[in-house]
């Protein structure tokens, strides 16, 4: 396990097998907006320093690659508006559950994320605070691309749902999906912690997939994007 000093700046820097080991850890100085690829190994973001006011930071796995990034490291006052980019087979977990009672109502609680790649299974997992007394404001994840078998994961969690539209009324299929996206959701309380919404924007068509087998789909803690893997068209063999 070694210790990476990478300097980010407007463009892509690339972690892999050639300049990196599976457990190794990333202190990053953002210098610009650029993007940190995580390709085919499994690695740790440990530090991040901010440089100067900018910072709007793209964070890519790909390869089957995997970038875990504890949430506290994101809340330095330059990191205005980070995003995770899953490309392919890549894994990003966002872990918060270390984070402390008090700090979360000043935390960032909206992230953009964004699946890419139609022939391979992305992952984004979400581990929540593990106690979250003062967390009102939930968090929310905004997905773009999500396709077949891409899977969001709430960790810890038991009840990952369909999000109720309205008081009073049942979840169901029809009244999660509006406008395109199904609204999904992780009711907080004072045991569990804080409110988790997620929005995946999806077809009419893959819509009516979910429908016919929610459960097939939506369990306690993980959402899987219906329909089978795209198969790329290989050359044929000569
Ligand atoms: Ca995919």
């Amino acid at each position: 396990m070694a210790l990476l000093n990478i300097e980010l700046g407007n463009s892509e820097t690339i972690i892999s097998d050639e300049n990196a080991n599976n457990g190794d850890t990333i202190d990053l100085k953002l210098i610009g907006s650029g993007t940190l690829v995580v390709d085919g190994v499994d690695v740790t973001l440990n530090k991040l320093v901010g440089v100067g006011a900018i910072g709007s930071p793209t964070f890519a796995a790909q390869g089957g690659g995997s970038l875990t990034i504890n949430q506290g490291l994101l809340e330095v006052d330059v990191l205005t508006n980070p995003k995770f980019d899953i490309r392919d087979s890549g894994t990003i977990k966002l872990d918060a559950s270390a984070l402390k009672v008090g700090l979360l109502d000043t935390l960032l609680n909206r992230f953009d994320l964004n699946y890419s790649g139609d022939y391979d299974t992305g992952t984004f997992i979400y581990k929540p605070p593990g106690l979250s007394l003062l967390a009102v404001v939930p968090q929310t994840f905004r997905v773009t691309g999500m396709d077949a078998t891409d899977v969001f994961e709430v960790e810890g969690r038991t009840n990952f749902q369909l999000k109720q539209v309205g008081l009073g009324r049942a979840a169901t299929p029809d009244n999660a999906y509006r406008d395109g996206v199904l609204h999904l959701t992780s009711p907080g309380s004072v045991i569990v912690g804080e409110t988790v919404n997620v929005e995946i924007p999806m077809t009419q068509a893959e819509f009516e997939l979910f429908k016919a087998d929610p459960g097939r789909y939506l369990n306690g803690n993980s959402f899987t994007f219906p329909g089978a893997l795209a198969v790329p068209c290989l050359p044929r063999a000569a």
